[in-house]
């Protein structure tokens, strides 16, 4: 079952038919702990829509209203060894190789609601930086108790130069207007995805492949549940919050995107999100 934010309303689609959900706002949707059971009440012949029914590009909205965004950074062998090459010269790649070992692993609040493109929404590269990327991440959604409910797909805008300069300035590398994309869509789901789940990247410019990728969730060395569980010791979520599992796709260090460029990320069982850099 996947859940939709949409202009139309909070939509549900269920076995290829779309139903609406009618009088519960989203932060009370997501809320939820048992969100399927509760998704699940919303499906009948009074709220199915049309067999006909689709979404345009246009009608998405992020899956957010007022739930904090953090990440999961160096998860994935790929991450580790990029993020130690750029903080090379800087000294810093120690810590990389530390926090990829570590018992603790290494979470940062990622975005506000407001900071968040949907799919088919722009993204941003920040002007003071000259080296950026996306990162494609399974992402969780969490319900205030520290249920994972559901999984959609985000996009962890970074700019490397910045974040390689010093480890310190992760922060703004990392958070700014319009770095975070999440969507299309919440696949509703109790258990974990499968390990041989496959997440790609594609990156076009002017019509042409520039760069593509992949990997899969087999390759990501902490599960979602032991990240999850850190990031509840001390914090409390009352609507709920995202989880951005970390990336495990990195371009090579001689790319970086440029404004018009189109992002495609693809998580199986979840779908594609797609953005431009504006
Ligand atoms: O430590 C820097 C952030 C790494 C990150 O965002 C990732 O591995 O996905
Ligand atoms: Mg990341």
């Amino acid at each position: 079952m996947r859940l939709f934010r949409t202009q139309l309303g909070v939509l549900i689609k269920n076995l290829g038919r779309y139903y609406e959900v009618t009088g519960v706002y989203w932060d009370r949707i997501v809320q939820q702990e048992d969100l399927s059971g509760f998704l699940h009440q919303h499906l009948g012949p009074d709220t199915q829509l049309p067999e006909s029914f689709k979404l345009d590009e246009a009608d998405y909205l992020p899956p957010i209203v007022s739930q904090e965004v953090w990440a999961a950074g160096v998860t994935y062998r790929k991450s580790r060894s990029a993020r130690m090459e750029e903080a090379e010269d800087a000294g810093g790649g120690g810590f990389y190789e530390k926090v990829y070992s570590a018992e603790r692993p290494e979470l940062f609040p990622k975005a506000l609601p407001h900071r968040v493109a949907g799919h088919g929404q722009g993204v941003r590269i920040r002007a003071d930086s000259r080296w950026n990327v996306p990162e494609p991440e399974l992402t969780v959604l969490v319900s205030p108790g520290g249920k994972i409910g559901g999984y959609t797909i985000g996009n962890d805008m970074s700019s490397r130069d910045i974040e390689g300069e010093n480890p310190l300035y992760l922060p703004q590398a990392k958070v700014y207007d319009m770095s975070c994309a999440l969507g299309p869509c919440v696949l509703v789901k109790d258990t974990a995805l499968p390990k041989e789940t496959g997440i790609s990247l594609a990156i076009f410019r002017e019509g042409a492949t520039v760069f593509e990728g992949k990997t899969e969730l087999s390759e990501m060395k902490r599960k979602a549940e032991e990240l999850v569980s850190y990031l509840f010791r001390e914090c409390s979520f009352p609507y709920g919050c995202f989880l951005m599992t970390g990336t495990g796709i990195v371009p090579p260090s001689d790319f970086s995107l440029l404004v018009g460029d189109e992002i495609r990320i693809t998580i199986g069982g979840i779908g594609t999100l797609i953005n431009h850099v504006i």
